[in-house]
């Protein structure tokens, strides 16, 4: 394979708990857990899992979970009532976001407890690459759900890395702003943060500007780009590229985590891009190119069908077995039926819904300015 002309084959681990995939966020809400099933389902009929090792890992623990967050919180959460904040949210929405559905908490230990075996099994060194399709899930706060999340699985993920790696570099490609992570780690250059995202005033979370660059010992450890709706590919690639490379270079992480939230998808339910699968699944590509002990996590991606589509040709992607599989999906997958609408396609066209707002000069300017952070990272 081009591994093997490349470089050495980098040792593949694979993170599942089935058990994640059966909660329900409730009857309308965009957050469908069962999509896990779906592409799992998707990664094994494409025989993928040759290429790697799977390990069904354990629910996360409490200790585990308050190694991050609050023990009232968490407490809360296992409760499965929200304590009552006088006034605040309820009116706002917010509560609709985050509904304490059955489960919730079991539901959080199985997406974090894969995130911390495959942090386990980068620092023990048993594999070069580990995916945790299941985490991911970058809005939770110390003391507070938040957009869809309950439990930040990669801040846990980052601490147990921080115990074995000094520099931790983490990138984020889901259309929303990764903030959970961003302000965990806002005051420590030991974790770089890049979140890329759609910003606009009305767009959750509503932070991730470009000003937003880290405080005290953390100055200039987290970068931002705030993306216009609608972009491509090609405009993807044009920031993304660079800006990456020059953050290894400069930075220099001793282990890189990547959060592949689907959402920057185009036809995405709740996102705005026009990122194919290609364009998608070329940023992980990308990274995987730059040869550092990696950790893939999954997070948004609505659109329950492409989700399954874009995390499997990633998966694939990673094995290097991308450009082997067929393009049409295994007949004997019984979750077939949910790809039909495009002709059992692996990597359909998807429609274009908005025009890139993303002029040459603005993204000129989001690279120049992460060029000019770059330069003053030392350590
Ligand atoms: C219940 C039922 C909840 C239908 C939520 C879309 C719903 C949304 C729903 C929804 C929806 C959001 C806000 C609300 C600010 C809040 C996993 C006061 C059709 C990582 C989280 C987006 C994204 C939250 C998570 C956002 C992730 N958008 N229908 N809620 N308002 N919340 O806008 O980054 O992908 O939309
Ligand atoms: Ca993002
Ligand atoms: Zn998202």
């Amino acid at each position: 394979t081009k591994d093997d002309v490349i470089g050495r084959k980098r040792n593949i681990m694979y993170f599942h708990n089935e058990n994640v995939a059966a909660f329900h966020y409730g009857p309308h809400h965009p957050m469908k857990p069962f999509r896990l099933a779906v592409t799992h389902s998707l990664i094994l009929h494409y025989n993928l899992q040759h290429y790697f090792t799977m390990v069904e890992p354990p629910p996360a623990t409490y200790e585990e979970i308050i190694a991050f967050h609050d023990t009232d919180y968490i407490e809360e959460l296992m409760a499965g009532k929200w304590r009552v904040v006088p006034d605040e949210d309820a009116v706002d929405g917010t509560a609709d976001d985050v509904p304490l559905f059955d489960g919730v908490y079991d539901y959080c230990t199985y997406y974090t407890g894969s995130t911390i075996q495959a942090a386990k099994a980068l620092n023990c060194k048993w594999a070069d690459i580990v995916i945790n399709w299941s985490g991911g899930l970058h809005h939770a706060k110390k003391a507070q759900a938040s957009g869809f999340c309950y439990v930040n699985d990669i801040v846990i993920g980052i601490l147990e890395l921080l115990k074995h790696n000094q520099r931790v570099l983490y990138i984020d490609i889901d259309i929303h702003h990764g903030d959970g992570v961003q302000d965990a780690f806002y005051f420590t250059s030991r974790v770089m943060t890049a979140s890329f995202h759609h910003y606009h005033e009305k767009f959750f979370p509503g932070t991730g500007i470009v000003k937003e660059k880290g405080r005290s010992d953390g100055k200039h450890y987290s970068l931002n780009f705030p993306l216009r709706e609608g972009i491509t590919d090609e405009s993807y690639a044009y920031v993304f590229k660079p800006i990456v490379r020059s953050l290894v270079k400069f930075y220099d992480p001793n282990v890189i985590v990547l959060q592949c939230g689907a959402d920057s998808l185009g036809s995405d339910k709740l996102g705005k891009f026009n990122l194919s699968f290609n364009g998608h699944g070329e940023c992980i590509r990308f990274v995987k190119s730059l040869n550092r002990p990696l950790m893939i996590l999954g997070g948004g991606g609505y659109r329950l069908r492409n989700v399954a589509r874009c995390w499997t040709n990633e998966t694939a992607i990673i094995v290097g077995q991308d450009d082997v599989i067929s393009d049409i999906i295994p007949e004997i997958d019984p979750y077939r039926k949910c790809f039909a609408p495009e002709h059992y396609k692996l990597r359909p066209e998807l429609p274009h819904r908005f025009r890139d707002a993303n002029t040459r000069e603005f993204l000129d300017y989001l690279i120049g300015v992460a060029e000019e952070r770059m330069r003053k990272i030392e350590h």
